[in-house]
């Protein structure tokens, strides 16, 4: 039976067994695979109903109509394909390779899938993506602490006693870490401004106030400073300005702390010293750095696992293997012009980008500040193309939409932001739609491009990148997955050191030491956008049908506007307003309320993104910021 990866952007990057019985998927959760230990989440048990879903896209379209009414007529590839090779090759004449964007996230993560498209655009001399969705901030942050944001593998748990969910809804996001740290006995704590799924199944739970994390961590370093409780020996071996930080954290009062971050004077205590004595482990969430506040808040909780002794005692990212081959950068003639994610509606506006290639990504659900965006792509001129597996919100505005096939239809191999496991996905059976390699090597074919790069077999992109990584083709046939083994690392910081005192952060003009910044908006109500458990991000809204569209509000902020559970709402600031349906909770704090994100707005009527602000984290890498957005709440 062949293998499969869930190759969806998630955290877990599940090796999963698959069959086709009388022409129907199945699929199981790989029981020899150490993460995946055999089972799927509920997202990932229903794979077949979203392979065979109805509504996949089957024939190419080319618009006819007004941009997003819809309107588009079918046509074979032959056709499709010409048009987009010709209206590439006309902006680059017109407008020079620069005005033409490749616009792709990870909305599949085989090593193939996601990087082969990028050789043509680097061919090209187009411009690329600077990535500042996700977890940005987080890795800058990190970089300015450890010079990486690689931290532990979590199989290195087993021998741990304890974990610290700090902003991630891991039950939700990351279930089968969840259930690794289950497995090994830890004890688990949440740090969240909601009371998530994960908090209720934690021995601990830190309800915070937003953007207090930062604060929170400096306050919970000085106790352990103060008391002597951290590992002296590994301190002055290994990390660089202690002192400045012992008395940088000094003057911090703890009233002044728990006013702000609304945990009592002993809950700060009582998680210092349990940390230190436990020497915790701590899972710094990507959710939660997605605001201003989120650079600074990243770079305070990374230090107390090394307060404890550990070298790498935080999860954040994982990077396994070299990919760069399968993406062939070196392609290019001249250096890319990197444009920043976030600011795709502003580049657009100043005229800069004419031709714009989207795949693996639907940011028309997905990016900040929606009415921006749309209004960008209706008012200038830029030709835009979608390659994806259905009718998005972002295909509907587009002037050509490609079908594409789901991982199940093709070879690849994918690793793991979590984890440190390559797994192997072998085709089941076709459908419909064309891979994201074979719809570059057909606009390569019609371009008239002769360089042999951009015909390789997946499967020798595949080989070779595993060749230079030193992983073997036949172990990966015969297991469905290799692990990649951790070579010894050191810290690739100015001083060599862990930098509590960091001199990368103050080249950006940051302060060495992280800081507690208080922001505010123009409404009174805090808007959090977090992950649901049935979707990533904007994918299965149409096919699972188990989205939850409420707003979720504190009974204090509803008893203010007369609202009642259940009662129709108008959501609203100065980018947009929403409608919907209240629901009362106390998991949300006064201050705060919640929406999903990124539902389709085609099937809804709207998206949380026609709220949310498109302001970036400037000094970390331009990283986004939805949780800063501000609202009010009317009952209708
Ligand atoms: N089911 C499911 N799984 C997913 C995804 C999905 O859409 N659905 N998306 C995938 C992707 S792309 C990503 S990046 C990851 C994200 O994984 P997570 O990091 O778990 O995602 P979020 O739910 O966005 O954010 C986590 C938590 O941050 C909290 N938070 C917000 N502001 C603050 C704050 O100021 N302080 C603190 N301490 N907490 C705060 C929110 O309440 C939320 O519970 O998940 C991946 N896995
Ligand atoms: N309000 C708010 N918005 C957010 C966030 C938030 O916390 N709050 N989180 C942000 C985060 S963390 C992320 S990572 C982004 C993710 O945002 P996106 O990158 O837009 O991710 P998805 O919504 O998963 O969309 C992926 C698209 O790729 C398509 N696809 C899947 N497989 C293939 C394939 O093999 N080939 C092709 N061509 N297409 C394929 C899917 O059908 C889907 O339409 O969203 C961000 N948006
Ligand atoms: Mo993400």
């Amino acid at each position: 039976m062949p293998f499969s990866v869930c190759m969806r952007d998630c955290y877990d990057t599940c090796s999963m067994v698959s069959e086709l019985r009388n022409g129907k998927l199945r699929v199981r959760g790989n029981p020899e695979h150490p993460v995946t230990a055999g089972f799927l989440c509920p997202k990932g048990a229903l794979l077949p109903k979203w392979f065979h879903a109805e509504d996949r896209l089957k024939i190419p379209l080319i618009r006819t109509g007004e941009r997003g009414s819809g309107e588009f007529r079918e046509v074979g590839w032959d056709e499709a394909i010409k048009l987009v090779a010709e209206k590439l090759r006309g902006t680059i004449d017109e407008h020079g390779s620069e005005s033409v964007l490749v616009y792709q996230y990870a909305g599949d993560r085989g090593v193939v899938n996601y990087a082969f498209p990028l050789r043509l655009f680097h061919y090209l001399n187009a411009s690329t993506l600077d990535y500042g969705i996700c977890d940005r901030a987080g890795q800058e942050a990190l970089r300015d602490v450890y010079g990486t944001a690689v931290g532990m593998d979590p199989e290195k748990l087993r021998d741990q006693r304890l974990i610290v969910y700090w902003g991630i809804n891991a039950f939700w996001t990351n279930l089968h870490g969840f259930m690794l740290a289950k497995r090994y006995g830890l004890e688990i704590w949440t740090v969240d401004v909601v009371r998530t799924e994960t908090a209720r199944r934690s021995q601990r739970f830190y309800q915070i106030k937003p953007d207090t994390d930062a604060l929170f961590a400096l306050a919970v370093a000085k106790v352990i400073i103060e008391e002597g409780l951290y590992d002296k020996a590994f301190v002055r071996g290994n990390v660089y300005g202690f002192e400045e930080f012992k008395n940088y954290v000094k003057t911090l009062s703890l009233e002044y702390v728990s006013r702000e971050t609304g945990l009592s004077v002993e809950m700060v205590e009582s998680f210092a010293r349990d940390f230190a004595e436990k020497r915790g482990v701590i899972h710094i969430g990507y959710g939660f750095q997605r605001s201003l506040a989120g650079g600074e808040a990243v770079r305070a909780i990374s230090i107390l696992p090394a307060l404890v002794g550990h070298r790498f005692g935080f999860i954040y990212d994982m990077k396994t293997i070299d990919k760069s081959y399968a993406e062939g950068a070196f392609l290019r003639t001249k250096p890319a012009g990197r444009i920043p994610q976030m600011k795709l509606a502003e580049y657009i506006e100043r005229g800069e980008i004419k031709f714009l290639y989207i795949y693996n990504s639907n940011p028309l659900a997905s990016l900040p500040n929606q009415n921006r965006l749309r209004r960008a792509l209706v008012e200038n001129d830029v030709f835009v193309v979608t390659h994806d597996i259905f009718l998005t919100d972002t295909a509907l505005y587009s002037d050509v939409v490609l079908p594409a096939n789901t991982f199940f239809e093709r070879l690849d191999i994918a690793d793991s932001y979590y984890h440190r496991y390559v797994a192997l996905n072998e085709p089941v059976a076709r459908l419909y739609g064309k891979s994201n390699s074979e719809v570059t090597r057909l606009l390569a074919r019609e371009l008239g491009i002769e360089n042999p790069h951009l015909y390789e077999s997946d499967e020798d992109v595949i080989r070779k990148v595993l060749e230079i990584n030193g992983l073997s083709w036949e172990e990966l046939k015969a297991k469905g997955f290799v692990k990649v083994p951790e070579r010894p690392r050191k810290w690739k910081t100015p001083s060599g050191k862990i930098e509590f005192y960091s001199q990368r952060a103050m080249e950006r003009g940051l302060s060495p030491f992280p800081e507690y910044r208080k922001f505010e908006g123009k409404y009174p109500l805090r808007l959090l956008t977090p992950t649901h458990r049935m979707t990533i991000t904007s994918q299965y809204h149409n096919t699972y049908n188990m989205i939850d569209p409420n707003l979720y509000i504190n009974p204090s902020d509803a008893r203010e506007r007369g609202i009642c559970d259940g009662d129709a709402v108008e959501v609203f600031n100065d980018h947009g307003r929403i409608k919907t349906k209240a629901k009362i909770t106390e998991d949300v704090p006064p201050g705060v309320v919640l929406l999903y994100k990124a539902f389709w707005v085609r099937l809804l009527g709207w998206n949380a993104n026609f709220l949310t602000s498109d302001k970036t984290v400037e000094k970390y890498g331009n990283g986004s910021a939805y949780h800063s957005t501000w609202v009010d709440v009317r009952k209708i």
